[in-house]
């Protein structure tokens, strides 16, 4: 399908000015939102990243390349409001320490959104005190981790041995994902569950509460 190699072009060539434009004649088209995330948008990141390890771009254009993605998502983002009318539970959700990276959270946010979850997002490069101290005042059901540097990964194990030492750890479940997570890792340091990605997160946050 034709839009779906253009939007990718787009993200992957940084035309911040246009994204705009062409996500909404797509919506107007009545297009398959979850196809044009996933094989456009999504699908345009990776190859940035190819591009990135291979040193045939470096950070600016990355970043405008998400600049880019976040303006298609935030057009779509209202659309993705599910049927659902009461509050399925509360979820802090945030990126760990050293990470930035927060696409993949905000998508992840938005599909949980969309399934009825009340979203308390705080952001990024969070430090294990300041979520500490938000998790205390908050008591959410679910705790969501996001990284996608393998430097960050560590910051997960953090969190919930401190969750742990605070004696939060029987009454919040831990989410983790993000690209360089798996299930073993997240097994490896004692999370409640990893989700691949946004619709897996959204299953995975079902069977908790
Ligand atoms: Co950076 N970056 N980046 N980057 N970046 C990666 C991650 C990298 C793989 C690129 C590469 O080398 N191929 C690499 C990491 C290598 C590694 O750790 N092994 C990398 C690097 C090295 C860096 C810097 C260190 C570069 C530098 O400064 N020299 C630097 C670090 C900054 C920091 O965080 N401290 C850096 C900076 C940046 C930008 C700021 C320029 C920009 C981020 C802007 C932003 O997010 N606002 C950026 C980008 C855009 C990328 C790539 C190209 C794209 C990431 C993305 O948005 N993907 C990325 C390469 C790649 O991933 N292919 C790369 C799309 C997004 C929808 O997918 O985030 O995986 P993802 O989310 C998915 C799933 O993972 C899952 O669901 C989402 C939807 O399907 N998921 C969850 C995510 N979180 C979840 C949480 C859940 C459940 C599922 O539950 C809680």
């Amino acid at each position: 399908m034709g839009y779906l190699k253009d939007i990718k072009d787009a993200i992957i060539n940084g035309k911040y000015k246009e994204i705009e434009g062409m996500v909404s004649q797509l919506i107007k088209d009545g297009v398959d939102l979850k196809q044009l995330i996933d094989e456009g948008m999504i699908a345009a990141m990776d190859v940035v990243g190819e591009k990135f390890a291979n040193s045939e771009i470096f950070v600016p254009e990355m970043l405008v390349s998400a600049v880019t993605m976040q303006k298609g998502l935030d057009l779509i983002k209202p659309l993705l409001k599910g049927e659902e009318t009461k509050t399925r539970g509360t979820i802090v959700m945030c990126t760990v320490k050293g990470d930035i990276h927060d696409i993949g959270k905000n998508l992840v946010n938005m599909m949980l959104e969309g399934a009825g979850f009340k979203i308390i997002d705080l952001g990024v490069d969070l430090s294990v005190d300041q979520l500490m101290k938000q998790v205390k005042e908050i008591q959410p059901d679910i705790l969501g981790l996001s990284a996608l540097l393998t430097t960050s990964m560590p910051q997960m194990k953090k969190v919930i041995e401190t969750l742990e030492h605070a004696g939060l750890r029987k009454t919040i479940k831990v989410m983790v994902g993000g690209a360089p997570v798996d299930k073993k890792f997240a097994d490896a340091i004692g999370a409640d569950g990893y989700g691949a990605d946004a619709a897996e997160a959204v299953k995975l946050a079902r069977t908790f509460v």
